[in-house]
C-alpha cells in the first residue's frame, strides 16, 4: 500500500514533469487526464485519487496556508509558469501579448472558481469545479476515469459529436 508522503512526491514529480503546461489545459482531453492525474500509475483516475490530488495542488498554491487561495496566490503560481513557458518565445512583442492573454484568463479562471465571490478559493470551490471536470471524464459516471471512458469518448467522436472532452 502506498503512503500518502508517496502519492505526493509521484505527485510532485509528476508537477514538474508537466511544468511548462498551463495550469488548466488538463481538462480536454481523458488521455492527458489520466497521464497528469494518475498518481499510482495504474493508467486510470479514481475518484479519491483525484480528490488528494487536487487537495495536494491547493496546499501546494496556498502559500501563506491559511487554507484560501487569494488571487495573487493564485495567480502569482500561474504567472511564475507561465514565464517559463513564454519565455521560450523569441519575439518579445508576441511574449507580452501571450503573457496578457494568459493572464486575462487566468483572472477569468480565477472568478469561476471563486464560486462565492467573496474574493478567494476555499478547497470546497476548489475541489467542486475538479468534480465537474472529472464527471466531463466519467462518461460512464462509475467514479473512474480509465480506457472504458475514453474509448467511449472515441465512440462519440467517431459519431460525429463535438464536446469539450476528446478521447
Ligand atoms: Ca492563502
Ligand atoms: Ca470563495
Ligand atoms: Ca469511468
Amino acid at each position: 500500500m502506498m503512503t500518502r508522503m508517496t502519492l505526493i512526491s509521484r505527485l510532485m514529480a509528476a508537477h514538474l514533469g508537466l511544468a511548462l503546461l498551463p495550469a488548466m489545459a488538463a481538462s480536454h482531453s481523458s488521455t492527458t487526464f489520466i497521464a497528469e492525474q494518475d498518481l499510482n500509475g495504474d493508467g486510470k483516475v479514481l475518484l479519491a485519487e483525484f480528490k488528494l490530488g487536487r487537495q495536494v495542488e491547493f496546499t501546494r498554491m496556498d502559500f501563506n496556508a491559511d487554507g484560501q487561495l487569494s488571487e495573487a496566490e493564485y495567480l502569482g503560481e500561474f504567472e511564475g509558469r507561465l514565464m517559463q513557458r513564454v519565455g521560450k518565445m523569441a519575439d518579445p512583442e508576441k511574449r507580452k501579448e501571450e503573457l496578457q492573454r494568459q493572464m486575462r484568463q487566468a483572472k477569468v479562471r480565477f472568478g469561476v472558481l471563486d464560486a462565492d465571490k467573496n474574493g478567494s478559493i476555499s478547497l470546497e470551490e476548489f475541489q467542486a469545479t475538479g468534480l465537474r471536470m472529472f464527471k466531463l471524464h466519467d462518461r460512464n459516471q462509475d467514479n473512474g476515469v480509465d480506457e472504458v471512458d475514453i474509448k467511449l469518448a472515441e465512440d462519440e467522436r467517431k459519431a460525429g459529436k463535438t464536446g469539450f472532452v476528446s478521447p
